[in-house]
């Protein structure tokens, strides 16, 4: 017996034919019930939500992974494209090749992009880190701007600071960005607010899912913090790389909710987990399910042979572009909260996790 799915897409309304069996899809063993149509993207549009992916400029010349990228996912994350020294090498010399390429992409696609990343401590060039005081500042700043004009109406969300916060304790992390003054986040929030009023602006960082963790109290802190005195922020990005020394946590959901009740949006940004145990995948896609304000899942890479850490097998598709048993997990999870049967609209009011 068949039903069918209407979802409403970026690209229009899309058909999705279902089987009653979808609700057995995060069982591996059952695979004559997956729908062939079905992919990670329509799935995830039918809880109101996106799912992308991370993409490398230089694999877009390879049919398969191209082909995967097009298929399944809504939301496009350039992987190392938009760093400050790959856009901006030269002082006041822009080289924005590289991520319009993505964003072409994209957009032939009929996919989203997810703008990575303006400040971050790693990939600085090194014409900046020779400045200091408040040419530093300054130069920091025009590079939020040009950046951000450069890619307006084409880029929705932006990671606007990256990773600021130190492991393991409640403090920034020490870099250069630190030492031109301690309201460089703030300051870097609102310049962003002004290059590009539309843009949702987010913070983004690792090690922060866990609601037990001094970094997360401390990003809650300035989330806090900047809501309160208006500072702009829309969004938190949960990256979410997972292994056995830091699982999924218990308090995943926890956290999510918790930034979420300060009125930004949240979404996991960098979704990878060592070795892909379809149970953990799962568990992953539906506390960002249970959360209203969680927006979006992406993953950092298509094929197990595209991650940044491969030797972990950490991604949905094998190096052969196949689907991995967490393939069939993540999308029966998205099935079973999909709204059946009718034209979606936003997310649903998140359950108590
Ligand atoms: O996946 C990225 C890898 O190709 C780069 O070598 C690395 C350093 O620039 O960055 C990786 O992506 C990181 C992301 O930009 C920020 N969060 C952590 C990711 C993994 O290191």
């Amino acid at each position: 017996m068949t039903r069918r799915i209407r979802i409403r897409t970026r690209t229009g309304l899309v058909a999705a034919t279902a089987l009653t069996a979808l609700m057995t899809l995060s069982t591996p063993a059952a695979p004559a019930a997956r729908p062939a149509d079905l992919t990670l993207g329509a799935a995830a549009a039918g809880t109101g939500r996106w799912f992308g992916t991370a993409i490398a400029g230089y694999k877009l010349a390879d049919p398969v992974y191209t082909g995967i990228a097009a298929r399944e996912f809504s939301m496009v994350t350039p992987e190392n494209e938009m760093t400050f020294d790959a856009t901006e090498p030269r002082r006041g010399q822009f080289s924005f090749a590289p991520g319009d390429r993505i964003v072409d992409f994209a957009g032939a696609n009929g996919q989203r992009v997810r703008g990575h990343t303006l400040l971050w401590h790693p990939g600085l060039p090194a014409w900046l880190v020779s400045l200091g005081g408040s040419e530093l500042r300054a130069a920091l700043m025009n590079h939020v701007t040009q950046v951000m004009r450069h890619y307006q109406g084409r880029i929705d969300s932006w990671d606007v600071v990256n990773e600021a916060y130190a492991d393991g304790t409640g403090r920034r992390r020490d870099s250069i960005l630190e030492r031109t003054g301690g309201d460089w986040i703030e300051v870097a929030f609102r310049t962003a607010r002004v290059a590009d009023p539309a843009a949702k602006l987010c913070y983004n960082d690792y090690g922060i899912e866990d609601w037990t963790a001094a970094k997360t109290q401390a990003v809650y802190a300035m989330v806090k913090d900047f809501t309160a005195r208006g500072v702009p922020i829309d969004c938190v990005g949960f990256e979410s790389h997972f292994d056995h020394l830091s699982p999924v946590p218990a308090t995943y959901g926890t956290t999510l909710r918790n930034f979420a009740d300060l009125g930004v949006d949240v979404q996991i940004t960098e979704l990878d987990i060592e070795a892909a145990p379809p149970a953990a995948y799962r568990q992953a896609v539906r506390t960002c399910l249970r959360v209203r304000r969680c927006t979006g899942i992406t993953v950092w890479g298509v094929r197990d042979s595209d991650s940044w850490r491969s030797g972990s097998t950490p991604l949905l598709f094998d190096a052969a572009g196949d689907k991995k048993p967490a393939y069939p997990a993540v999308l029966g999870e998205l099935g079973l909260n999909c709204s059946r049967g009718r034209t979606l609209g936003p997310p649903r009011p998140g359950r108590p996790v």
